[in-house]
């Protein structure tokens, strides 16, 4: 098959399930076409079956906004005809599932059709999908979709709950590859210079956006200041990090608390911590709370959104209501003074991650794309 893949390539969770899908895929065999803005972050070097092609706004002085969906679907379009694509996968409903709808009506008009699946991630569909001035087109985009996936049930719910969408979607959940189940070796040597009075460790990797509230993190350091020996490290850079900062000086818990930035890889860190804590106030699906759990960490996190479908409270960790920090705190002085819970926990979070390993999601897509072409040639028949 040859499947063009339409992502937003940053760091974030749905640009990096966006490439590993696309290099698993290519790995079975298929012929794999990322088309973007940028090189995806995880698509370093060269990879058998895989290209890409960038998308180039050009900087015109009469457009104060430079009409990047446009461009994506002449991509689109170029692509398709002459890359000869089966199907295009688009994760992110705007603006990748609006241009896809645009490049599929402009194939047809030349004979061609190739249908397209969107995969919602969840922003698109639970904040930017609470915009009004979005409904219309998300409704549309996801509706003319040949078909369609939410990362989890609880994405599913919103997506019917927030939009006209009157279709089926199904719901694959994200995936981790293989070796993200691995302890990398040295991780005794380096958590012992991270932690040299063995402190555990609680860690919490996020772009920092204000719905991750990392400000919830630094009040529970601070409630647990004089409770625990532990240390945080936080990963990841965003709008929010600087007032993290401050709270963080404010309530003088500097040495405790190390402010990390962006890592290009974070295996090491998820591997050396001991709990994870994702607070948000929404997560369609946690992907880096699956990411610890992988590492055999517990989770203490909030209960919001896609969450519970990743962390099990009371089994896997702790799950609370958003903004709980006394709770959560507590879940934590839970973990860190009670080994026999803690081991409990951190095999049920392994076992739980297995759960989502990437061999037995990726059949799933698979399925999915032979049934859209095969509807498509029973059409054409
Ligand atoms: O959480 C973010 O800010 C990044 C965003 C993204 O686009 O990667 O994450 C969304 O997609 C991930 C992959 O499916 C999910 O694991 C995250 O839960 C989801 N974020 C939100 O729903 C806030």
């Amino acid at each position: 098959m040859k499947i063009g893949i339409v992502l937003y390539p940053t760091f974030g969770g749905s640009g990096v399930v966006a490439t590993e899908l696309g290099k698993a895929l290519a790995k079975q065999g298929h012929e794999v076409h990322f088309i973007t803005y940028e090189q995806p972050v995880k698509l370093d070097r060269f990879y058998q079956n895989i290209y890409y092609h960038e998308v180039k706004v050009q900087d015109y002085p009469l457009f104060d906004y430079p009409p990047y969906e446009v461009v994506l679907t002449s991509k689109l379009v170029d692509v398709s005809l002459y890359e000869k694509l089966d199907i295009l996968h688009v994760h992110y409903a705007i603006p990748h599932a609006s241009a896809a709808f645009m490049a599929r009506e402009i194939l047809k008009s030349k004979g061609v059709y190739i249908p397209f699946i969107t995969t919602l991630h969840g922003t698109d569909v639970t904040l930017i999908g609470k915009d009004p001035s979005f409904e219309p087109v998300i409704s549309f985009a996801i509706n003319q979709s040949d078909a369609v996936t939410a990362v989890s049930e609880s994405l599913k719910e919103e997506t019917y709950k927030y939009f006209e969408v009157n279709r089926e979607i199904n719901v694959i959940h994200n995936f981790l590859c293989e070796e993200e189940y691995n302890i990398p070796k040295n991780v005794e040597k380096i958590k012992k210079e991270v932690a040299p009075n063995g402190e555990k460790i609680l860690l919490h990797v996020s772009n920092f956006r204000k719905l991750k509230r990392v400000q919830d993190i630094i009040e529970i350091m601070n409630l647990l200041k004089d409770k625990a020996n532990v240390k945080l490290l936080l990963v990841g850079d965003g709008p929010e990090r600087a007032k993290a900062e401050i709270l963080c000086r404010k309530y003088n818990l500097c040495d405790k608390i190390k402010f990390m930035g962006k890592l290009k890889d974070t295996d090491m860190v998820f591997a050396i911590s001991d709990i994870f804590i994702l607070p948000s106030e929404h997560e369609s699906f946690g992907l880096a709370a699956l990411q610890a759990m992988a590492k055999g960490k517990p989770v203490v996190s909030s209960n919001i959104g896609g969450i519970p479908e990743v962390n099990i409270n009371g089994v896997t960790g702790f799950t609370e209501n958003v903004g709980d920090i006394e709770a959560m705190a507590n879940d934590i002085l839970k973990l860190v003074s009670d080994n026999e819970l803690y081991n409990r926990f951190a095999e049920n979070a392994y076992q739980k991650a297995k759960e989502f390993e990437l061999s037995r999601i990726l059949p799933l897509y698979e399925k999915l794309y032979n049934e859209v072409l095969a509807k498509k040639h029973l059409a054409e028949a």
